[in-house]
């Protein structure tokens, strides 16, 4: 039968903590050769924290934590001071968000049980988080870094990516110019990585912590990043880590070293392939300069209604063009998704939808015609279909599947 199919795409964008700087579109850059580029990674310093910092100056120099749950803000008394709420009286169930560095080198870091944490450094201040300031400052310090360049990535609250490759400064001169504008703009320290791709500047901003600048050219792989854990490497989970140590592998160099083969067959094709390639350093990924998108989806309207079982091979051949459609959404947007869905809509206008969420992200039309069968069976077919739809949601870049896994947890915890 030759239906004619009317071809809706959508592409849902998060909201997030992203500013994208007047771009209205999805857009990429594209990527230039390695050795040329020069990436940067911005990442504030201690950030929930230093904004606390901000408004309590006399804190400085203290052990801070920031976190739990029903935390009672500082109280003010009558000559103008504060009185701060102390870690060691804290109780409940609630985690440090995070901590200065004077908290950190008593042992406490972000994610840990406070109760636990209120053993190690009792005198440290607790304050509770104040999730509108840090949206606040994070706004200001990207607008502060968008005034000195143009080309950039938002990756979250307090980190960015930014493209420095058309730049005729110096780095070195850049990465300070670029420290100033946020300092200027919110009186808080950040710390910069500058490589030839993401992945090694993520690594790098977080050599010279706080307020450091860490320039790294593909020459010192070996001697800078090597050494290193390979839970440094923004992708490489707990999981993966686990599993890395017990085949003897701990640090990035020895990842290098060890057989592609072996990665491939203990971590699959693709992730094993990753694998190699990030201990290796090489990271071709371009910046996404806009928002990213949260979903993919391609629909249909038939010219007639159809029916499950008497135009069943209609609709089998409507489904597999409408997961052909997404799996080449997909590869032109060099994502992956982790849930695939249906979406279906009856003679009587009601909608259907069911979702399956995959342990591994995929993007083959092969793939996504597997993963919508299972979404097929859960449908209940009580009149004529008018519609069909397929949407590819949970998206992810390659190679960065545990650690979005890891940042999803993240904010769940926070
Ligand atoms: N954060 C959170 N939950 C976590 C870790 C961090 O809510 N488990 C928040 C608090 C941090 C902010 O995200 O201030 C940024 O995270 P970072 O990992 O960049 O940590 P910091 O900026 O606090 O410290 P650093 O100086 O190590 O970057
Ligand atoms: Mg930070």
């Amino acid at each position: 039968m030759s239906e004619s199919i009317v071809l809706k795409i959508t592409i849902h964008f998060g909201v997030g903590f992203g500013c994208c700087y007047g771009c209205s579109s999805f857009s990429w850059v594209a990527p230039e050769m390695t050795a040329k580029r020069r990436i940067a990674h911005l990442d504030m310093d201690a950030f929930f924290a230093s904004v606390e910092l901000l408004r309590y100056p006399e804190l400085k120099g203290r052990a801070v934590v920031v976190g739990g749950r029903r935390v009672p803000p500082p109280v003010s008394g009558s000559d103008g001071g504060y009185t701060y709420g102390r870690l060691g009286d804290y109780v409940g169930r609630g985690v440090v968000t995070t901590s200065t560095y004077e908290a950190r080198a008593l042992g406490v870091f972000s994610g840990m049980g406070l109760m636990h944490c209120a053993r190690l450094a009792p005198d440290a201040v607790l304050l509770p988080t104040d999730f509108e300031a840090y949206r606040h400052y994070s706004r200001l310090f990207k607008q502060a870094v968008a005034s000195v360049v143009d080309v950039i990535e938002d990756r979250g609250i307090d980190e960015i990516y930014l493209d420095l490759t058309a730049r005729a400064e110096p780095t070195a001169l850049l990465a300070q110019q670029i420290k100033q504008a946020v300092s200027d703009a919110t009186g808080l320290t950040c710390s910069i990585g500058v490589s030839p791709n993401k992945l090694l500047s993520k690594i790098c901003s977080d050599l010279d912590k706080p307020d450091g600048l860490a320039i790294l050219t593909a020459d010192d792989l070996k001697t800078r990043i090597w050494p290193l854990a390979v839970s440094k490497v923004n992708g490489i989970g707990p999981k993966a880590t686990a599993k890395l140590k017990g085949l003897g592998i701990e640090t990035i160099g020895e990842l290098a070293q060890a057989s592609p083969a072996l990665l491939l067959q203990q971590f699959g094709h693709q992730y094993g392939q990753w694998l190699h390639e990030a201990a290796h350093g090489i990271d071709e990924r371009p910046l996404v300069t806009s928002r990213e998108p949260k979903s993919l989806s391609r629909e249909t309207t038939f010219e007639h209604n159809l029916h499950v079982r008497y135009d069943k091979a209609a609709l089998t051949q409507i489904t597999d063009e409408l997961c052909d459609r997404v799996s080449r959404d997909l590869v032109g947007k060099s994502l992956l998704c982790r849930t695939v869905g249906i979406k279906v809509k009856f003679a009587d206008f009601s909608v259907v939808t069911r979702d399956i969420s995959l342990p591994q992200p995929i993007q083959s039309a092969q793939a996504l015609r597997e993963a919508l069968a299972d979404c097929l069976r859960r449908v209940q077919w009580h009149d004529r279909i008018r519609l069909l739809g397929v949407r590819a949601s949970s998206l992810v870049h390659p190679g960065v599947e545990d650690q979005d896994a890891a940042q999803l947890t993240f904010w769940r915890e926070t």
